[in-house]
């Protein structure tokens, strides 16, 4: 239904008829993909993890028998399920396996932690919870023991490795039953209007807001991202940063390259040194990364040590990549630069294989589909000429018309007449590119990692030792941008190290704890009674913010 559900908005039925004729919506869902293409290429390598590797045969059968296990477990159509797994082949797996049974993934990120993740379980109602035993030095299971005490409705935790023992967690390997009954009858078939996945938004407003995306507008957002990046069946695409990440899942990413015919390789971390290995390795042609990992990767393969003739292109997003750095990249890796700036709310934004140079280092790309309508306004809300500064408003066949059970969102991050507003600072060229140049909402993106500031001051504040608190964005040489929490307190003022181990028995991701702290006697207020954060942008700037 692309009207939407109770739950969540979707397009208006002329919007949804004019996608479906351009072709732009087909009559498809994730569940068959993995059929479909084990039909059509069943020895072509569909996934590769470490030394494991499955063809397209080989996945189609996993996630069969995956699908089957989760219905013999309980799972249904509709149900909710968190997802927090690593780069490794079980989250391919498991998410087909899902899509299969028209249950929804929950994307959640491997830094979340307690804090996120019970907000997850409680707008969701998710009935299962999928982890790792550990990963990057955390054990998900104890997170996982409280949550499902604290969460009537989290039913089963599904863990991927070793359960330590825990009677009540499902062991993945046991999923893997070939003798899972098959699912009969397999109910209602799944419908391309039907929520596919939620994604988690970078969050303004002190909750994280989950994104509604439907299998008709997020397998077009994969395959408008893949036409234009030219993916075919001899792509190799390395998935390197976070793959439950928009970015990495459909930019065109795993997704964009499974619809292709191609292969996906997972790195299992985003260090330079095991990516370019991998690159040599697998003969990866294409792969995602955000702006602070390029000077790592161009120090790294500047030493030559690596072949890596079979790169044809590096795509740089979720953060402004400065231009002179972009500059650097094609003669170092010798392999096309491509910017992207999308965002999980929908609207992708790249530059073509073809664009001059100039443009490829200086603006970050157009709109992947001629259906996304854009819009830069002023202050009042007006469009401005092209060349000047503005917020970006957009609306299209794979950006979303409202939050995920988030009704009270509608008039504050939408239009009257739909358009998203990203809080996106842009300027257009009449090519069409946009360069993105700052930003309205009260977010900091430190090297592509999204920060809530509300939600961080909202925990700051329970500190006993400050009285007020405010965060800001400070610019930084490695990430871009960094957070400088700004404090009022009577007494001795807590440093990083404190408030880090403060916020995370908070159970809040370690990304988001103050990477500087700054006592101020009283926070500088605007005329109408509010934090003036333009002046605290300013003075950590200025001074760099050191108490
Ligand atoms: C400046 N700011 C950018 C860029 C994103 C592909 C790539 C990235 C994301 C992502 C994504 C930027 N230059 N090149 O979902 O599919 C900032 C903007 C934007 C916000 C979205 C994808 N690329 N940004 O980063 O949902 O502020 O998605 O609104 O995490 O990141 O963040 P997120």
């Amino acid at each position: 239904a692309p009207a939407g559900t109770p739950d969540w908005p979707g397009w208006p039925p002329e919007a949804a008829q004019r996608y479906r004729d351009a072709g732009h919506w087909r009559d498809e869902v994730f569940g068959d993909l993995p059929a479909r293409q084990a039909a059509a290429r069943p020895q072509a390598v569909a996934l590769v993890d470490g030394d494991r590797r499955w063809t397209y045969s080989a996945l189609e059968a996993d996630v069969e028998v995956l699908h089957r296990s989760l219905h013999r477990l309980g799972l249904r159509r509709g149900d909710r399920v968190i997802v927090q797994l690593p780069n490794r082949a079980e989250f391919v797996l498991l998410w087909f396996a899902l899509q299969r049974l028209g249950a929804v993934p929950v994307h959640a990120l491997p830094g979340h932690r307690r804090h996120e993740i019970a907000h997850l379980a409680r707008i969701t109602e998710a009935v299962a919870y999928a982890i790792p035993d550990r990963h990057a030095r955390f054990d998900y299971r104890p997170l996982a023991a409280d949550l499902g005490a604290d969460h009537p409705s989290l039913r089963h935790t599904i863990v991927v490795g070793d359960t330590g023992g825990r009677t009540g967690f499902v062991p993945y390997e046991t999923l893997l039953d070939p003798q899972a009954p098959a699912v009969t009858p397999p109910g209602p078939p799944v419908a391309p209007g039907d929520l596919a996945l939620l994604l988690l938004s970078g969050g303004t407003t002190g909750t994280p807001k989950l994104i509604p995306r439907t299998h008709q507008d997020y397998a077009y957002n994969a395959r408008a991202a893949a036409e234009v990046c030219r993916l075919d069946a001899d792509s190799v695409y390395l998935a390197v940063l976070p793959v439950a990440f928009n970015f990495t899942m459909s930019c065109p990413g795993i997704l964009g390259t499974l619809q292709a015919g191609g292969t996906v390789v997972l790195s299992p971390s985003p260090s330079p040194g095991t990516a370019l290995e991998l690159i040599e390795r697998e003969k990866v042609t294409i792969t995602a990364i955000n702006p602070p990992l390029v000077p790592y990767w161009l120090r790294e393969s500047e030493d030559g040590r690596r072949d890596l003739s079979s790169l044809a292109v590096l795509q740089v997003g979720a953060a402004r990549l400065a231009d002179d750095l972009a500059r650097r990249i094609e003669p170092t890796l010798g392999c096309r630069l491509q910017q992207v700036f999308g965002m999980a709310e929908g609207l992708l934004n790249l530059t073509a294989l073809d664009d001059p140079g100039e443009i490829v280092c200086s603006t970050q790309g157009r709109p992947v589909s001629p259906a996304d309508e854009v819009l830069v306004v002023g202050r009042d809300g007006t469009a401005v000429p092209d060349g000047h500064v503005g917020e970006l408003l957009t609306r299209g066949p794979y950006t979303l018309r409202g939050y995920y059970r988030s009704p009270e969102l509608a008039r504050t991050h939408f239009t009257e007449d739909g358009f998203y507003r990203t809080g996106d600072l842009v300027r257009r060229l009449p090519t069409g590119h946009l360069s993105v140049v700052g930003r309205v909402k009260e977010q900091i993106n430190r090297g592509g990692e999204k920060i809530d500031a509300t939600e961080v001051e909202e925990h700051l504040l329970a500190h006993p030792g400050i009285d007020s608190a405010a965060l800001v964005a400070a610019p930084d040489p490695e990430l871009g941008e960094c957070s400088v929490a700004f404090v009022v307190c009577a007494g001795p003022v807590p440093g990083t190290r404190e408030l880090a181990s403060f916020l995370r028995e908070r159970g809040l991701a370690a990304y988001k704890a103050p990477d500087r702290v700054a006592a101020i006697g009283r926070m500088p207020l605007t005329p109408v009674g509010k934090t003036d954060k333009n002046a605290l942008r300013e003075r950590a700037r200025r001074a760099d913010g050191r108490a």
